[in-house]
């Protein structure tokens, strides 16, 4: 059976590409998306959405609930900040696997701790795009 995913980033993302590059890269979200489609072929099924606004991602992981089987999800400055995000990620049965772009570890201390990973089977961090692409063959290949 082909896993449906669904793929989730949070604010300020949509601005990948251009907003500070040296931390984030110069690759756009669309860019992601290409890349990821490619990588899952006809082996995954997957959606995307970015939103910058909490409760619109709250909504989408209460989509998943009855339409995906797994969450990739970066979601951005809300790791940092959403009891609300983590607590919809708890009502998800499926796998989660948290992505950050950055380390988040290795900059400032505000960035160090993450709500969403209490929930994460997978946390992926500082490998620029290709967490999600490490995050997406993970999924396939369990
Ligand atoms: C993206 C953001 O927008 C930041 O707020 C996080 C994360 C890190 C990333 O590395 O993808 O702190």
């Amino acid at each position: 059976m082909t896993i449906r995913i669904a793929v989730i980033n949070g604010p300020n993302l949509n601005l990948l590409g251009v907003r500070q590059p040296e931390i984030y890269g110069y690759d756009t979200l669309a860019d992601l998306e290409s890349q990821m489609r490619a990588a899952a072929g006809n082996n995954a099924q997957l959606s995307f959405m970015q939103s910058n606004h909490e409760g619109e991602i709250i909504e989408e992981i209460h989509r998943a609930r009855n339409e995906a089987d797994a969450i990739i999800i970066n979601p951005a400055a809300y790791s940092h900040t959403s009891v609300a995000i983590l607590d919809a990620l708890n009502t998800f049965e499926g796998k989660v696997m948290e992505v950050h772009l950055s380390n988040i570890h290795k900059r400032e201390k505000f960035r160090h701790h993450s709500w969403v990973s209490g929930r994460a089977d997978a946390v992926i961090c500082g490998m620029g795009m290709a967490g999600y692409l490490a995050a997406l063959n993970y999924l396939m290949a369990s």
